[in-house]
């Protein structure tokens, strides 16, 4: 059989293989996309994360049906090709190829820098600088030591042990520092990850948009206590906060959540039990 004939033949198949590959692929990427929309975000910082990362999604899932489609039509309408000549120079081709990765590149650069340029992801002097519009309400200090978190609201003159209060749709700056060892303030849902030094302070800038209870993680192992490290985090209406704050006025080391975003009481349970086997720091 010649080349020619051979080719011919194996074309009806190859083009059903080719349509159910399309069809196939297709169905995946509508998955992906359905699979990787954002719920509605908890705070700032998580809504510019999830924004990104759905951008980068959009532009990924197409090219990678792109290749594969033309890997799998590549393999299926060739495989019987027992003298493969090499592709003659093509200008064009490569022209576009180079010119279209260059604005892939660019467009995934682009979104990136524009999300790391928000103060609320890299809290630097130079990105809050320029954004004057973002003024934090609340400035709260942060001690990590092993093992637990000691959270400090100096206006009002309180301290907290393993338990942060947020007040909602406002701005709160934290500057975290280390007694010890290195660690990392981690809280997922807000989108929240900050390492933590000992003698040098790093700063965390967020807005939560969601009253709620949220867990907070050390996620740099600092120890054999390290699975201990753990925070309750409140995000609550800003009259809450306030009423909150001023009810613990002076006191060191408070436990109890605002009264307002206890609801059943499982949540005061929850945030008592993360602080039973930590001491406070030294
Ligand atoms: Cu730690």
């Amino acid at each position: 059989m010649s080349r020619e004939s051979r080719a011919h033949a194996t074309r009806p198949s190859g083009r059903t293989a080719i349509r159910w590959s399309v069809l196939a692929a297709g169905a995946l990427v509508a998955l992906g996309v359905a699979a990787v929309a954002p719920a509605a975000a908890q705070s700032v910082n998580r809504n510019l994360i999830d924004r990104l990362n759905l951008q980068l999604i959009y532009v990924a899932l197409p090219l990678t049906l792109f290749v594969e489609v033309i890997l799998v039509y590549a393999v299926i309408r060739f495989r019987n090709n027992d003298d493969p000549e090499p592709t003659a120079e093509n200008p064009t081709l490569e022209v576009t190829w180079t010119v279209a990765t260059a604005i892939v590149l660019v467009f995934v650069g682009w979104s990136a820098y524009t999300v790391l340029a928000s103060p609320y992801i890299s809290p630097t002097p130079e990105a809050e600088a320029a954004s004057p519009d973002v003024e934090p309400d609340a400035e709260i200090g942060v001690l990590a030591y092993q093992w637990g978190w000691q959270f400090d609201y100096a206006a009002a003159n309180v301290t907290t042990q393993n338990l942060l209060v947020l007040p909602r749709g406002e701005d709160a700056r934290l500057r975290l520092r280390s007694n010890d060892v290195l660690h990392s303030l981690f809280v997922p849902k807000l989108g929240l990850k900050q390492d933590v030094f000992p003698g040098r302070d790093t700063t965390v800038l967020t807005r939560a948009l969601n009253n709620g209870r949220y867990r907070g993680y050390c996620t740099e192992f600092c120890g054999d206590g390290h699975a201990r490290m753990r925070a309750q985090v409140y995000v609550v209406d800003p009259e809450t906060y306030r009423q909150w704050l001023a009810a613990h006025e002076d006191e060191r080391l408070v436990t109890a959540p605002p009264e307002a975003s206890v609801g059943n009481g499982t949540a005061a349970t929850n945030a008592n039990s993360a602080t039973n086997a930590t001491s406070s720091p030294a």
